[in-house]
């Protein structure tokens, strides 16, 4: 048998093996992630993308950033952005093509104000006067430049015509985040795909090849800052043993336009600086800040600020000297904004007394602040008012807070949704948080354009994902949660994005282009965030799982807790009555956070949707619902439908069989078989449990249980991946 390398060009097969023996990845582990620039194998297309693409022109990148201070943009990311270009087409077409720089904008090509902007132009004779394609990559940075090269090679992997070429694309939001929960000790704190990427301990010497293709994957998404390491934030951090690891990680991600920023813990000028207190307006503490930030900027230039968790699950913060959060933020953003450094704040705050209704506690504490906080301060939000759970209604702040930058925290890590066992495609969660209106200044006032800085025309707009990478070959654990990572980039980038075109991109990128692959994964991708929703948290249902791991079920109340609000009871307070917390007027009064318009729509049983009724409601068991049927029926045939439909994707997936490569089906099928059995028990220990207090047999159509509530009752499994009380 001949092998198909024979009829390609002697010096292509040549080069083909050579690049075969000297990948770093095994054939399709997942190593690649969508970067994966295999031949095009069908030779009119790659002889038209070949005779179209002799040389590229890159042109701009002289103007530094000003979006983010600091030095501007350096040479090396040319060099970059030329490797990246000639290996890409090279394997891509098995040409070699000519790179040019000019200093100069094209003059075809005026590209926006925006420095991370491209513009990518095959000219208007598009065979240009040497008789050679041309392709002019256009940007005012050499970091829209390297953006622009990703999107040409993304262009050419997705078989998309390069005659008239001319895109013009731009990020709405200027910082683009992945937050790493990452400790020192390479543990990551809900992480479920192995342990930190940074090797502490052998940094900043030895150096892991990892650095750069983890460098590539994020700035191929234009995602342009890091924080390293946990919001539970060891001190250790700051001190100049690590800073200069710190320094060396900069420096390998500074290329690919890759920002560093670190979490820093309150108490640091106590732990690490032999202060007696860590009060932000004592004068001593402000000067420790100061040159303690100073002294970063020595290690690391373009270092980008600090992420700050504070006075929230045990952290230090600024309450502990009776000063507010302004007043913390203040200070440290005061030490950052000579080196135009910023300060995340997070609002994911709840007291040690459980004084109000947690949902509530965030914006109680914040809004008083609205307007009180430095330019160079952002509030960090979790999208919903409580913690990643698979669906909340978004957090009130970002309708209340008009004169403060706000940005959305979105956890890519799953850690409320099946980890990195379950299929779920989180993009249509992170747009219906993008796309809801809060009203704030009447209708249109959505989340986006609170992020985007549009709404409350803010100084400056962050985004924010908590990562789900890890040591694992594939990166993510589950080979399809690559396509979260790969969601959450590209809504950073473009927020009007659809979760389906992001998913069409993802698959071809990942999987091919064979439209039965396609096809079905699109459908399998599409429909599993409100899949997992059925499974495990219905109908507004929240803070049902297991303790501690939050890994399956676990309604039931926490035994020998202190915190109420840790036991989930708190959420969904059954009795005999009926379900659901009671957070209108008659209860918490949750609901007077939002804008009337959503207040009024939500405040009703009649008019609140199914989806969001038991996060608001205490409904009778025998409420009739939108869909004729009683509450608990309904509740039962929802958990029943999420099994169901996870039978559906692995019926589904099963069809791939052969249209894929065996090494990605097999793990996949694997993780459905387990996601299924996961649903069942999900189902099982819901329902039992909740019976208790319904009273109410299970209607036709739902499966008896397999076992009896203790049977689920019993913590079965202890240790799970990323949980920080087991390691
Ligand atoms: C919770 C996690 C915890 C994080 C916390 C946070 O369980 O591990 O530290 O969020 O965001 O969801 O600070």
């Amino acid at each position: 048998m001949t092998s198909p390398l024979h009829r390609l060009p002697f010096w292509i097969s040549l080069a083909a093996l050579a690049c075969a023996a000297l990948s770093p990845a095994r054939a399709e582990d997942g190593y690649r992630l969508w970067l994966r620039y295999d031949r095009i194998t069908d030779e009119t297309l790659r002889a038209r993308y070949a005779a179209a693409i002799q040389t590229v022109t890159i042109t701009g990148g002289v103007l530094p950033r000003p979006a983010f201070g600091g030095p501007p943009p350096i040479s090396r990311t040319r060099e970059v952005a030329q490797a990246e270009l000639v290996a890409g087409l090279r394997d891509l077409l098995g040409i070699d093509v000519q790179v040019a720089f000019g200093s100069n904008r094209s003059p075809t090509s005026p590209v926006t104000g925006n420095p991370d902007s491209y513009r990518l132009n095959a000219g208007t004779s598009f065979i240009n006067s040497t008789g050679l394609g041309n392709i002019n990559i256009d940007s005012p940075t050499e970091i829209g430049a390297l953006y622009g090269v990703f999107a040409l090679l993304r262009h050419i992997q997705l078989g998309l015509p390069l005659e008239n070429l001319n895109i013009d694309s731009a990020p709405k939001i200027q910082r683009r985040l992945l937050n790493h929960w990452d400790n020192l000790d390479r543990f990551v704190e809900r992480g479920y795909a192995g342990d930190s990427l940074w090797e502490w301990f052998y940094l900043p010497e030895i150096r892991s090849p990892r650095y750069r293709d983890y460098a590539r994957a994020v700035a191929s998404l234009g995602l342009n800052g890091v924080v390293l390491n946990n919001v539970n934030a060891n001190a250790l951090i700051l001190t100049p043993v690590y800073l200069r690891k710190v320094a060396a990680l900069a420096e390998e991600f500074r290329p690919y336009g890759i920002r560093v920023f670190l979490t820093a813990r309150f108490s640091a000028p106590i732990e690490i600086g032999g202060l007696k207190t860590a009060d932000p307006l004592d004068p001593e503490v402000a000067a420790w800040w100061k040159k303690k930030t100073d002294e970063i900027y020595t290690f690391i230039p373009d270092f980008g600020g600090y992420l700050v968790k504070a006075n929230s699950e045990g952290q230090p913060g600024p309450q502990d000297y009776k000063r507010n959060h302004a007043d913390g933020a203040n200070m440290m953003a005061d030490a950052l904004a000579p080196h135009g450094g910023v300060v995340m704040w997070r609002a994911f705050v709840y007291g040690a007394e459980v004084k109000e209704d947690r949902v509530k506690q965030a914006y109680s504490e914040f809004m008083p602040l609205d307007g009180k906080f430095r330019d160079n301060v952002v509030i960090q939000i979790k999208n919903g008012p409580l913690d990643f759970m698979p669906r909340e209604p978004f957090s009130p702040l970002f309708g209340g807070m008009k004169k403060t930058v706000m940005a959305p925290e979105l956890q890519i890590t799953q850690e409320y949704l099946g980890q990195s066992t379950h299929l779920v495609y989180l993009a249509p969660m992170w747009k219906e948080v993008l796309d809801a209106d809060t009203f704030a200044q009447g209708p249109g006032s959505t989340i986006a354009r609170a992020t985007d800085g549009s709404l409350n025309k803010s100084p400056f707009s962050m985004i924010v994902g908590v990562a789900n990478t890890g040591t694992d070959r594939n990166w993510t654990g589950h080979p399809l949660a690559q396509a979260n990572w790969y969601a959450y980039g590209r809504l950073a980038w473009d927020h009007t994005l659809t979760s389906e075109a992001i998913a069409d991109e993802w698959i071809r990128l990942t999987y091919g282009t064979d439209p039965k692959v396609l096809a079905t994964m699109k459908k399998i991708l599409l429909g599993s965030r409100e899949t997992m929703v059925n499974y495990s948290m219905p109908l507004g249902l929240h803070h049902i799982m297991a303790e501690g791991h939050h890994y399956g079920p676990g309604p039931w109340p926490i035994a020998n807790t202190t915190r109420p609000d840790w036991s989930p009871p708190y959420y969904h307070q059954a009795d005999a009555a009926g379900l659901g917390a009671a957070r209108t007027a008659t209860g918490s009064n949750a609901l007077e956070q939002y804008a009337p318009p959503l207040a009024t729509l939500w405040g009703s049983v009649d008019t609140v949707p199914d989806n969001l009724l038991l996060w608001f409601h205490h409904v009778a068991w025998d409420h009739k619902m939108q869909s004729g049927r009683i509450l608990w029926d309904e509740l039962a045939l929802r958990y029943q439908q999420g099994v169901n439909e996870v039978r559906a994707m692995q019926r589904d997936w099963d069809s791939l069989k052969g249209s894929i490569d065996d090494e990605r089906f097999t793990e996949v099928k694997q993780r459905l078989a387990r996601q299924e059995a996961d649903a069942r028990d999900w189902r099982d220990a819901c329902l039992l449990y909740f019976q208790t207090f319904s009273k109410r047999p299970l209607p036709a159509g739902v499966e008896p249980p397999a076992h009896d509530l203790e049977y689920y009752k019993t913590p079965l499994i202890r240790f799970a991946p990323g949980h920080p009380g087991a390691k």
